[in-house]
Formats: C-alpha cells, sequence, structure tokens
C-alpha cells in the first residue's frame, strides 16, 4: 500500500485544541479520510444495521449504535460488554474497513499515542433529538489504550465533565470532520452528548454519526 493513499498530509487537516493534559480535539483532522470513509460506513452498517440497545436499566438508548472489529459493544438487561458477535445477527461483526484504520492510527499518533492498535469500532447514529447522558468508557480490557473519536455529519454539543459525574461539564461543539482524542489522565472522564438540534448536512442528512475506535480486548 502507497503511503498517501490514507495517509493525508495533517498539516492540511486544521487546528489543535488541547482539552486535558492527555486528551486533543483535532478540528477537521478527518476531512481528507471522509471520501474513504463515507462509503465503507454504508458497508457495514448494511452488513449490522444501528439498533437502538437496552440499557441495563430497560431504557432504550435514543442513540442507535452498530460496532465494526474484532468486538462490538453491546448492552441488554444483562450489563454492558464488548462481543466478538452481533446479537441481532449472530455474525461477527463487519471487518473494521482499512480507511478506518489508517485515520484511527493517525490521529492517535499525532496525539502521542503512536502503536495504537484498535480492534473495535463503535458507530453511533444520532438522529435529530438523540443524545448521550453523561458516562465513563470503562468497559474496555487495557484503560491505558487511549480512544478516538470521529464526528460525521451534523454537528453536536459534546459535554466534557471530569473524573466524577457531579463535575461540571464544559459545552463545546464537534462538527464533521473533526477528531478527539483521549487517553492517560483523561481516559476516565465523564463525557456526553446534547440532543443533536434540527439540520440538514449535505453528505449525511439530517442525522451525525460518531466512529469510537478503542482496543477492547
Ligand atoms: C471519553 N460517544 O461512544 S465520543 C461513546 O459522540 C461516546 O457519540 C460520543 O461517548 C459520541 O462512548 C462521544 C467523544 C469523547 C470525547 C471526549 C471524551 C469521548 C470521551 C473524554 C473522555 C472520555
Ligand atoms: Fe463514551
Amino acid at each position: 500500500m502507497t503511503a498517501d493513499l490514507f495517509e493525508p498530509d495533517p498539516a492540511l487537516a486544521g487546528g489543535t485544541r488541547r482539552l486535558g493534559a492527555q486528551a486533543l480535539l483535532l478540528h477537521g483532522f478527518a476531512l481528507p479520510w471522509v471520501d474513504a470513509l463515507w462509503p465503507a460506513l454504508q458497508v457495514v452498517i448494511a452488513q449490522a444495521p444501528p439498533r437502538q440497545l437496552l440499557t441495563p436499566g430497560g431504557q432504550r438508548m435514543s442513540a442507535a449504535l452498530s460496532n465494526c472489529g474484532a468486538f462490538g459493544w453491546v448492552s441488554d438487561r444483562r450489563g454492558y460488554r464488548y462481543s466478538a458477535q452481533d446479537p441481532d445477527s449472530g455474525r461477527p461483526w463487519p471487518a473494521l474497513p482499512v480507511s478506518f484504520l489508517a485515520l484511527a492510527r493517525a490521529a492517535a499518533a499525532e496525539a502521542g499515542f503512536g502503536g495504537f492498535v484498535p480492534d473495535a469500532c463503535v458507530v453511533n447514529r444520532y438522529a435529530v433529538g438523540a443524545r448521550m447522558g453523561l458516562h465513563q468508557d470503562r468497559d474496555e480490557r487495557d484503560l491505558s489504550q487511549p480512544i478516538v473519536s470521529v464526528s460525521l455529519g451534523l454537528p453536536a454539543v459534546f459535554l466534557w465533565g471530569g473524573a466524577r459525574r457531579t463535575d461540571r461539564a464544559e459545552r463545546m461543539p464537534l462538527r464533521h470532520g473533526d477528531v478527539l482524542v483521549w487517553g492517560g489522565v483523561d481516559r476516565l472522564r465523564f463525557h456526553g452528548v446534547a440532543p443533536v438540534r434540527t439540520a440538514v448536512h449535505a453528505l449525511t442528512g439530517a442525522v451525525r454519526f460518531n466512529l469510537t475506535f478503542r482496543r477492547a480486548g
């Protein structure tokens, strides 16, 4: 594979904002990859359609979730966990597209996490009005591994909290093509997404997608 197929110059991709000691917001970092990501995402969600999972408490989540890679995150009355199979189909999750992996690795390296090899990509699809309450991501085996998040389509207000659920959350916009990378001391920060506001995006329509890359196993 030639280097420039999946590795556009990150210098083209715009500014970077530091959110924490080990958390970076890379504005527009994914834009050079979108032409590769979007058709690959359609293949993934055709094989594993996004669905609104039940929380252990019996609530239906408002964002619809799919996965690709060796492991996928699932939730039901029994709890939260990673699984190698899609519970809806009984089949393995779709493979992680090459362009997804290349972007996640480039973003992680840009943020100082060289050598990141994700084995799970959670796909969250937000219709207008969908949200995600404050939570921590702590179902991964090795919490020293970072997480990379890629936003596509409609913008959203991201809620960036602290180490405790009750810590005041900062609100910041996440736009099409933005990438967040966090790890280390920021890995267990509470975070969430405010309800997505009515709008139409030229690529995705009335929808926001977020891809989060994790090392689950
Ligand atoms: C975690 N997704 O899938 S990702 C999730 O936009 C999730 O769909 C949200 O939270 C979404 O688990 C947000 C971005 C994010 C940003 C900062 C964080 C996740 C973070 C800081 C600490 C921990
Ligand atoms: Fe999360």
